[in-house]
């Protein structure tokens, strides 16, 4: 019972019509576990390595037929004949396989892919749900969903430098009530926009892509979408944002006019200036969370920001930690940020995934999953969530279905856990 008998990789397209892996893992009693793989825009220099073709006549060079090949010839003959429940065995052949740190010989797609489809295969031959094989029987605590609203930066041809906006339910009795807030300030602000004559097209994420210039404009608007949907700011609804900073940031300077044209505000600021913006903002709206607020490379930024506001919200760092525990503990040594942005894909296997997870959580950092820019229907991180207990998804608009995949899977699960599932608040 539970041997890998058969391996086939493919490639399938992701939410940006770029190509991308997906694996079907098969075991001797044909239980099929299938993974397909997410991808960034907004890229962290330190992420594991994605393997591309590069051949500009397929796809703009985003092929992934190397990677198909590596799963198919390399490492599916290695696996085949192993226990399916031998997770960290299978993941560390195919680490020692590779034998790079940032596996750039096979490529993080390519084995995240089989690390994933392992997993669920080997919960279809016990026939558990996903979340409880990873998880166990004392996982029941669904992830407040921060629903993206605003797109930016380069997830958008918005005016807009910092990436994402989003809303955060403070409380819900079920996990549909979050999802309902969402969608109540996501079609108000439709309105709200429309009114005032601004695009409401919509962004990699789901979120809207106004013509509105400027970091203000935009949280005044997402303000008004929550009083005119009846909830008090703070009381019942927060607002996240994630700056991705990195992709404004050079020799020491953040200059917002990468995005954005015409301010009021000065675009080019120094790493002091730049964290005064952000806790002059913290104090005019509801802002609860601030991601990547520094760049990856800029300490010295994220040592200011985290002296200055890191006891008032939360600082998660994404492009920073790449979750990888080396770089987590670096920064935990120096007291920088309090949070973590927790995406497979940028470590590359679920064993390294799961030990960046309880790292956080033995320091007292909080623990945050995410999607990619690029995904598809694939809802692994619903339920990597739910099995950790961990307390918050970043996983997108309220509309778009490789978003609202993963909150139709957080639904099921709650549906599988009954009576005892928890939906936390903020505050606790
Ligand atoms: C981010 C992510 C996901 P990308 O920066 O947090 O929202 O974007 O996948 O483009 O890196
Ligand atoms: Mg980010």
């Amino acid at each position: 019972m539970g041997v890998i008998n058969k391996i086939i990789a493919r490639q399938i397209l992701d939410s940006r019509g770029f190509p991308t892996v997906e694996v079907d893992l098969f075991t001797n009693k044909n239980s099929l576990g299938r993974a397909s793989i997410p991808s960034g825009a907004s890229v962290g220099k330190n992420e594991a390595f994605e393997l591309r073709d590069k051949n500009n006549n397929f796809f703009s060079g985003k092929g992934v037929k190397k990677s198909v090949k590596n799963i198919n010839n390399i490492i599916a003959p290695e696996l085949i004949g192993k226990s399916v429940f031998d997770q960290i065995n299978i993941d560390r052949t195919m680490l020692n396989l590779d034998g790079t740190k940032n596996k750039k010989i096979l490529g993080a797609n390519s084995i995240l892919a089989v690390s994933i489809a392992a997993t669920k295969a080997a919960a279809i031959e016990l026939n558990l749900p996903l979340y409880k094989y990873i998880g166990g029987i004392y996982s029941c605590v669904l992830p407040i969903p921060l629903m993206n609203i605003i797109n930016g930066g380069k997830h958008s041809n918005a005016c807009i430098a910092f990436q994402e906006f989003m809303i955060v339910p403070m409380k819900a009795n079920n996990y549909i009530e979050y999802l309902q807030i969402g969608h109540s300030i996501f079609y108000n602000l439709k309105y709200l926009l429309n009114k005032d004559g601004f695009s409401t097209g919509l962004g990699d994420e789901g979120g809207f892509s106004p013509n509105i210039i400027g970091t203000e404009k935009v949280l005044d608007k997402i303000l008004e979408a929550i009083h005119l949907s009846n909830y008090e700011p703070y009381d019942d609804v927060g607002i996240a944002i994630d700056c991705a900073s990195s992709e404004f940031y050079d020799k020491d300077k953040y200059d917002y006019s990468k995005f954005e044209k015409n301010t009021e505000i000065s675009s080019i600021k120094s790493r002091e200036d730049h964290a005064q913006y952000l806790s002059f903002l913290i104090n005019k709206y509801p802002i609860i969370s601030i991601e990547d607020g520094m760049a990856q490379n800029d300490w010295k930024g994220w040592k200011i920001l985290t002296n200055e506001i890191g006891d008032q919200v939360q600082l998660v760092g994404d492009d920073l930690f790449v979750t990888q525990v080396d770089k987590l503990k670096y920064g935990i040594e120096r007291r920088i940020a309090n949070s973590i942005l927790i995406k497979l894909n940028q470590v590359g296997t679920l064993t390294e995934t799961i030990e960046t997870i309880n790292f956080a959580k033995n320091n007292k950092y909080q623990n945050i999953i995410s999607h990619r820019s690029g995904d598809t229907e694939d809802s692994f991180i619903s339920n990597l969530s739910v099995a950790f207990n961990i307390k918050q998804i970043k996983t997108g608009s309220i509309c778009r279905s490789e978003r609202n995949s993963k909150y139709n899977e957080l639904l099921r699960i709650e549906e599988l856990i009954g009576k005892n599932s928890i939906c936390p608040s903020w505050i606790q």
